[in-house]
């Protein structure tokens, strides 16, 4: 429902009620207030929350501590049924989750729908799966996991992480981004009205301190991190200094960034190659970290596909969330924008080709990056992921295929990969070389699906296993089975 305005579930009334629901809700405190400001305009506050102190995050430990006889002793089915319930409670009370998803991270409807979806899949996934695998009576908790989330996906990835390290009967230490702390507490109080003790998941909301004292907590027996491989290496290096008490490492399931690419050659479908490409690459403003940076277009055909793409990225609105009709909305805050914004002037300055959408009516304020495609000479040059709606765009000589291969693999990074073509024996022979964690044919490269499609990559994509799939929860037993070898050749680490 909408008006020319705007959602009205996005509307003032719902958002006070909402800010009513989240004062009232307990989270540790002692470091002041932090206003969360809208990121489409960075002037309409959102609400406040109080950010923790050293003192409250090691109370926090201790709490959760002696919680953990409190859940670890339920049977799987006990908490499995607390997590479905959360599952049905977020299903009712969508409305309003959405308004304040599209208001505190500046996500566009569908996005915010989608949300909700996923962390609806992994809240009923990991209840099932852990029926089963904890089933073994063999199985034990690891004890406290802190859960480290972006903002990206402030709620599925949120609930993701705290949902598996909860049906394998850890207690949780919930450290949301910094940018969205205010769907992350609604999600801990579903979580609470759910059944989940209140001290077996526990918000410490905060900056990258909150995350680095629990890190570094000799309490905290495992971590579960998604975000920048910068910080995943820190994150390792911290726990790499101590052991758990058994005397087994610390485990960490990080999923970090990409450099992901989708290869285009003459036979695809250029129709369908650009509808995928949009939402790929432009698809929440580009901040997923799935989403494509590298389009590999073969020589015959790019001049054809890139004509099309240009006049279908024209289409794009870019613009206030809280509309219908906008597709993409804001970057995640002022440094984000910047950032993207320096480095297409860097490649434009280097003298590659940019090309950019226009931007709506109205975007002149607020944190919006029109969706932009560089032309560069070749892969080496992109030193870093960009995380924003910019795409790079390289040509590739029919002949090119093993070296262009070879290039992709040489970034490092191993997370999401996609081929078009109708030509299976090419499909084979890209398949065959990446190190992708998610590899796609014929179809885009987001929105992998909970339980059908498991996510996580290698190298300096991530450590595995990976979210929404079987081994996920394994990893969070105190003694885990071995999990499967699943890197076809050495690959630069987060873990080196
Ligand atoms: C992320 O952005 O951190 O497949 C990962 C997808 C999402 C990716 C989330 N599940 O697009």
């Amino acid at each position: 429902r909408s008006n020319s305005q705007g959602l009205d579930l996005a509307d003032e009334a719902t958002l006070h009620a909402l800010a009513d629901v989240l004062s009232a809700s307990r989270t540790w405190g002692g470091e002041g207030d932090h206003a969360v400001l809208n990121p489409a305009n960075l002037q309409d506050v959102v609400g406040h929350i109080v950010f923790a102190s050293a003192e409250s995050v090691a109370e926090a430990i201790s709490t959760a501590e002696i919680a953990s006889t409190e859940w670890g002793v339920l049977s799987a089915d006990q908490r499995a049924l607390c997590l479905e319930k959360a599952a049905d409670v977020l299903e009712d009370e969508m409305q309003p989750l959405m308004g304040l998803i599209i208001r505190e991270a500046g996500k566009s409807y569908a996005n915010a729908v989608a949300e909700i979806r996923e962390a609806v899949d992994f809240l009923r996934y990991y209840a099932a799966r852990s029926r089963e695998v904890f089933s073994e009576p063999t199985s034990k908790p690891l004890g406290v996991v802190a859960c480290i989330s972006p903002w990206n996906f402030p709620l599925a990835i949120f609930l993701g992480q705290v949902a598996a390290a909860l049906a394998a009967g850890n207690v949780v230490l919930a450290k949301p981004a910094e940018e969205t702390p205010l769907i992350a507490q609604e999600a801990v109080r579903i979580l609470h009205e759910a059944g989940v003790p209140e001290f077996a998941v526990q918000l410490v909301a905060g900056a990258g301190n909150v995350g680095a004292q629990l890190v570094r907590d000799p309490r905290v027996a495992g971590v579960l991190f998604t975000g920048s491989t910068e910080v995943a290496r820190l994150i390792q290096k911290q726990l790499a200094d101590r052991l758990n008490p058994d005397g087994t490492p610390v485990p960490l399931i990080a999923e970090t960034g990409g450099q992901n690419a989708l290869i285009v050659d003459s036979s695809a479908l250029s129709e369908q190659v650009v509808a995928d490409t949009l939402s790929s690459a432009f698809d929440s403003a580009g901040q997923r970290c799935s989403a494509l940076r590298l389009l590999c277009l073969q020589e015959e055909s790019a001049d054809r596909v890139l004509t099309m793409l240009k006049g279908a990225m024209t289409e794009l609105s870019t613009g206030n969330p809280q509309l219908l009709s906008t597709d993409i909305g804001p970057v995640i805050s002022s440094e984000a924008q910047a950032g993207i914004l320096r480095h297409i002037e860097e490649m434009r300055a280097k003298g590659y080709r940019v090309y950019q959408a226009p931007l709506s009516a109205g975007c002149e304020e607020g944190m919006f990056v029109p969706p932009t495609l560089i032309e560069i000479p070749s892969i080496a040059v992109l030193k870093r992921e960009i995380f924003g709606p910019v795409l790079h765009v390289v040509r590739y000589p029919r002949a090119g295929l093993d070296r262009l291969m070879d290039d992709i693999n040489a970034t490092g990074y191993a997370l999401t990969f996609g081929v078009h073509t109708r030509i299976d024996r090419t499909i084979a022979r890209v398949t065959e070389r990446t190190h992708a964690g998610n590899v796609y044919v014929n179809r885009n490269l987001v929105g992998a699906v909970v339980g059908v499609q498991p996510f996580g990559g290698h190298g300096l994509s991530g450590t595995g296993p990976k979210a929404g799939g079987p081994l996920y929860l394994r990893r969070l037993l105190g003694v885990s089975p071995p999990l499967p070898l699943s890197l076809r050749q050495p690959l630069p680490s987060i873990m080196s």
